[in-house]
C-alpha cells in the first residue's frame, strides 16, 4: 500500500485559480512528489499506455493555427495526401497493434466535419479499427452533436479536441475559430458518449498565468476530460512559430505533475515534443504522473522517437505497456 504522506489526491472540479497557482509553483521536487504520490493512489505507476497517430488527410487545411505545419497558408514541408484508402488504415492499425499500442487516434487536417462521403468513409474507417481491437481515437475539428452520435455508434472510443492554450491567449494563436467553439465541440462529443481527449500545447510565447489558465479550464470541466495529452511545441520551419526555443523540460514536467494533481483519474499524455527530450526527462514526466505516449517513427506529420528507443526507455525504468480499454468509467466530481 503506497503512504500518502498527507498528500491524498481527490477528484475535484471545483479548483480555483489560486489553487491552481499555488500548486504550479510549489518548489518542483515538492510538486513532483505531491503528484507521484496522487498518481500512485488512482493508478498503476509501472503501466503506461502506448498510442499511435495516424494522419488520415493531411494538409491543405483552411484553419491558422499558427503551431500547425498542415495550414494551407503556411509554406512548410508537409506533404499534402487526400483521405487515405480503408484498407491502408486498416493494414496500419494492425501494425500498430502488432507493435503493442492499444489506442490507435486518426487525425485529419480539417477546419471541420462535413455531412458528406469522407465523413462516412471516416465512420467505415471507425468500425474497421474498432474490430482490430483497439481503442478508436479520432480528431476532426469541430462537430456538431449528431455528427459526434455518429461517431459514437461507428464504435468511436475517444475524440480530441484541444483547448491548446489559454483563453487570454487564443486570439494570438488562431483567429479562424474562437474558444467557445472549441468548448462546444467538446460539449457535443460529451453528450454523445464518447469520452473527451482535451490538452494544450506549451512553448508557443504564452506566460505561465495563460498555462495555469488553460489547466484550470480543463480541472474544473464536469467530469474532466478522460485523457489530457500536453504537448511541447514542435517548431516547425515556415511555420509563424518556427522560431521559437525549445521548451525547458522543467517546465515541461511542472505542467504534467499539476495536471496529475488537479485530474488524478484521468490519463495524462506526454504527447509531442518528446524527440527533444532527453530520456532522463521523460523519466521525470512518468514518475510525476505522466500514463502515456505516442509510439512509433511520426506523430501526424512530424518526427517521433522509434520504437527502439521507448522499448530501451520502458526496459530501463521498469514500465510496461497498458492493456486496452483499461479505463474506468467518466465519474463526475
Ligand atoms: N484539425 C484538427 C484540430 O485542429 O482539432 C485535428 C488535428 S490537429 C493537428 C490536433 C492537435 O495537434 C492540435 O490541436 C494541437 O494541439 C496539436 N499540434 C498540432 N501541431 C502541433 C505542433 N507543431 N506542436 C505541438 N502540437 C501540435
Ligand atoms: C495531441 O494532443 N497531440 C497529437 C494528437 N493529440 C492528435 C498530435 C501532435 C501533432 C504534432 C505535430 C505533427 O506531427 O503534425
Ligand atoms: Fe487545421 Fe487542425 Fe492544423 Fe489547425 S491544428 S491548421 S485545424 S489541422
Amino acid at each position: 500500500m503506497t503512504s500518502l504522506n498527507g498528500y491524498a489526491g481527490s477528484l475535484r472540479c471545483d479548483w480555483t485559480k489560486d489553487e491552481v497557482t499555488s500548486i504550479y509553483q510549489l518548489p518542483l521536487l515538492q510538486l513532483i512528489y505531491r503528484a507521484a504520490t496522487i498518481y500512485r493512489q488512482f493508478h498503476d505507476a509501472s503501466e503506461v499506455q502506448v498510442c499511435t497517430l495516424l494522419s488520415i488527410k493531411t494538409g491543405g487545411c483552411p484553419e491558422d493555427c499558427a503551431y500547425c505545419p498542415q495550414a494551407a497558408r503556411y509554406q512548410t514541408n508537409v506533404e499534402t495526401h487526400a483521405l487515405l484508402s480503408l484498407e491502408e488504415v486498416v493494414e496500419k492499425a494492425h501494425k500498430a497493434k502488432e507493435a503493442g499500442a492499444t489506442r490507435f487516434c486518426m487525425g485529419a487536417a480539417w477546419r471541420e466535419v462535413r455531412d458528406n462521403k469522407e465523413f462516412d468513409h471516416v465512420l467505415t474507417m471507425v468500425k474497421a479499427v474498432n474490430h482490430v481491437g483497439l481503442e478508436v481515437c479520432a480528431t476532426l475539428g469541430m462537430v456538431t452533436e449528431e455528427q459526434a452520435k455518429k461517431l459514437n455508434d461507428a464504435g468511436l472510443y475517444a475524440y480530441n479536441h484541444n483547448l491548446d492554450t489559454s483563453e487570454e491567449y487564443y486570439k494570438n494563436i488562431i483567429t479562424t475559430r474562437r474558444y467557445e467553439d472549441r468548448l462546444r465541440t467538446l460539449q457535443n462529443t460529451r453528450k454523445a458518449n464518447i469520452t473527451v481527449c482535451c490538452g494544450g500545447i506549451i512553448g508557443m510565447g504564452e506566460s505561465i498565468e495563460d498555462r495555469i489558465t488553460m489547466l484550470l479550464t480543463l480541472a474544473t470541466m464536469d467530469p474532466h476530460p478522460e485523457s489530457v495529452p500536453i504537448n511541447a511545441l514542435v517548431a516547425v520551419e515556415g511555420t509563424p512559430l518556427e522560431d521559437r526555443p525549445p521548451v525547458n523540460t522543467w517546465e515541461f514536467a511542472r505542467m504534467i505533475a499539476t495536471a496529475r494533481i488537479l485530474m488524478p483519474k484521468s490519463m495524462v499524455r506526454l504527447s509531442a515534443g518528446r524527440l527533444q527530450m532527453s530520456q532522463e526527462a521523460q523519466a521525470l514526466c512518468f514518475l510525476a504522473g505522466a500514463n502515456s505516449i505516442f509510439a512509433g517513427d511520426k506523430l501526424l506529420t512530424t518526427p517521433n522517437p522509434s520504437r527502439d528507443e521507448d522499448e530501451a526507455l520502458f526496459t530501463a525504468l521498469g514500465l510496461k505497456p497498458r492493456k486496452a480499454f483499461k479505463h474506468e468509467e467518466s465519474e463526475s466530481c
